[in-house]
């Protein structure tokens, strides 16, 4: 097999002569050409969230699926390669979403989720999630933060606090006494706690 690489202006490009495949490093080609921002190609295994014991994450389709349990669970997937659907059920879970779009519901107990990149759907489901709440508890952080990107951050039927962070963000916080952080550019709640 015989490739030898035509260097244009803008980029080198791998050409293959009498050859069924050329291995080239598409790597570096790729990144070459890549758009700027959140990009979920990868190539071989992707990189998965990092989980305490017992939580379970599956890769399906181009996203990862990541299933807590119903005790405390940390889940931090700043690092992963693939858009996150996370759920978690009861106890005190502390959650970071990935740099892609995703969608993450918390359950019962203090939770604290931090979407991060992308535009994101966030739910704190029921429980009091608040950093008042959480702290008086002795569990540390509490609420919801959009982080950049167009989300959406949801409180449940509890005493909630709400972040849209950067981006166009709709904060809905439910029943309860809810705390709205600020970088809400649209906001509904029940009792009116969000004033805009
Ligand atoms: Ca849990
Ligand atoms: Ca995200
Ligand atoms: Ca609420």
């Amino acid at each position: 097999m015989r490739c030898m690489k035509i260097s244009t202006a803008l980029l080198t490009v791998p050409v293959c002569v009498l050859a069924l495949a050329c291995e080239t490093d598409t790597a570096t080609e790729e990144s070459l050409v890549a758009p700027p921002g959140p990009s979920f190609k990868h190539e071989g295994a992707p990189a998965l969230c990092a989980v305490s014991a017992d939580v379970v994450q599956k890769v399906k389709g181009h996203r990862i699926v990541v299933t807590g349990t119903d005790g405390n669970d940390n889940i931090g997937c700043a690092g992963a390669s693939l858009p996150v659907h996370i759920s978690t059920g009861k106890g005190n879970d502390f959650i970071l979403g990935s740099q892609f779009d995703d969608e993450i519901k918390s359950g019962k107990d203090c939770d604290f989720i931090n979407a991060l990149g992308g535009n994101d759907h966030v739910d704190l489901g029921p429980g009091d999630d608040s950093q008042a709440v959480c702290q008086a508890a002795g569990i540390g952080n509490g609420g919801a933060r959009g982080g950049n990107g167009n989300d959406v951050v949801k409180g449940g039927p509890g005493d909630d606090e709400l972040s849209g962070s950067a981006g166009s963000d709709l904060c809905e916080g439910g029943k309860g006494a809810d705390v709205y952080l600020g970088g809400c550019t649209t906001c509904s709640d029940p009792d009116q706690d969000c004033t805009l």
